[in-house]
């Protein structure tokens, strides 16, 4: 039995109810990784939505579905006992606090970094306080998720006709890449009902980007997930349990010099269903300099961002709250 506190709406992020529109509903890009044209339509959606669908990905559904099974299992423990991950220093097992700076969502998680050789404490006490059986399930969907992200960012490159092939997922194949994994929780919530009836829907994660170069997220077949348009409408984004979604993430809307905008998302919570979903933040080296990829640079282009690093911007991301703009001052003016 899961126990999150029985919520006061009040204490929660309530959003006005939108009804999405059924042309867009269907509009989102499906990429299918076997087709030639994969790169380009990859480039074409990461211009206009900075999101698409993944399928005819080779990885199989037993395989995403054992993870879900071993995640479940741990969501199902006693408070008590899921506590002892916890609180998030921000990787470990959370509820419903989302990072340190006061946001809130209807959610249960965990939050893991990936590379073995820094792993942190909270990271290793969640491991030993569950079954060997999680951390394999973890450690071998990182790894398929990381070789996916590799070939959807070698397939960008050559669908922007930049060179090295490998110009962008070496910032991911790099043994120092700081990259992180979550598993998202959200629990029903039968008092969604009473906010619907007032126009109103209830977070389960609020609205934000993400920071890192790329992101896939594989759901089970709860809905909740939506994605903001470059016109600023939210739609919602049907579940498919067999397919992946990318995400263009801060660090890519960079690298290539704003051609592609990092995706708002959130996530709604649902009335009767819970929903499960992992995703793998493929993220660059603290070190590396987040600069636009000269070989994508027009003669005379100019950055639109000042010069950072991923450390730097981290830092200010863990002081940024979850909606904020944080690419702002890293822009130009
Ligand atoms: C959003 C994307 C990832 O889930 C995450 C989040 C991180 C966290 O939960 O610790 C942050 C958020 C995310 C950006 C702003 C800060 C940090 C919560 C928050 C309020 C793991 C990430 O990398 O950035």
């Amino acid at each position: 039995m899961v126990v999150l506190s029985k919520p006061t709406l009040n204490n929660f992020l309530l959003v006005k109810s939108c009804k999405p529109s059924t042309t867009l509903l269907n509009g989102i890009p499906v990429v299918d990784l076997a087709d030639p044209e994969a790169k380009t339509l990859i480039v074409k959606a990461c211009k206009e939505f900075g999101f698409f669908k993944v399928v005819n990905h080779g990885v199989p559904l037993e395989f995403m579905s054992n993870l879900e099974n071993e995640a479940l299992r741990f969501f199902k423990k006693p408070q008590s006992e899921k506590d002892r991950a916890g609180p998030p220093d921000p990787f470990g097992y959370g509820s419903k606090r989302i990072g340190s700076n006061g946001d809130v969502g209807w959610v249960e998680y965990i939050l893991l970094n990936t590379n073995p050789d820094v792993i942190s404490n909270k990271s290793l006490s969640f491991y030993r306080e569950n079954r060997q059986n999680l951390r394999s399930a973890v450690e071998d969907y990182i790894a398929a998720m990381k070789k996916m992200c590799c070939l959807v960012l070698e397939l960008m490159a050559d669908g922007l006709g930049i060179e090295p092939k490998n110009v962008l997922s070496r910032l991911l194949k790099d043994e120092k890449s700081d990259s992180c994994f979550r598993i998202n929780h959200y629990p029903p919530c039968p008092e969604v009902q009473q906010a619907a009836l007032n126009g109103r829907n209830l977070l389960g994660f609020g609205e934000h980007t993400d920071p890192q170069v790329i992101s896939v997220l594989r759901s089970n077949s709860t809905s909740g997930l939506q994605i903001c348009l470059t016109d600023g409408t939210w739609v919602s984004v049907p579940p498919d349990h067999t397919s992946f979604f990318i995400n263009v993430g801060d660090t890519l809307q960079v690298l290539t010099n704003g051609r592609f905008k990092s995706v708002k998302h959130r996530v709604l919570a649902d009335t009767t269903k819970s929903r499960l979903s992992m995703i793998y933040f493929g993220g660059p080296p603290l070190s590396e300099k987040i600069v636009p990829l000269p070989s994508l640079m027009l003669k005379k282009e100019e950055s639109l961002y000042k010069e950072f690093t991923w450390l730097e911007y981290k830092k200010a991301m863990y002081n940024s709250r979850l909606a904020d703009y944080r690419l702002g001052p890293f822009e130009k003016s």
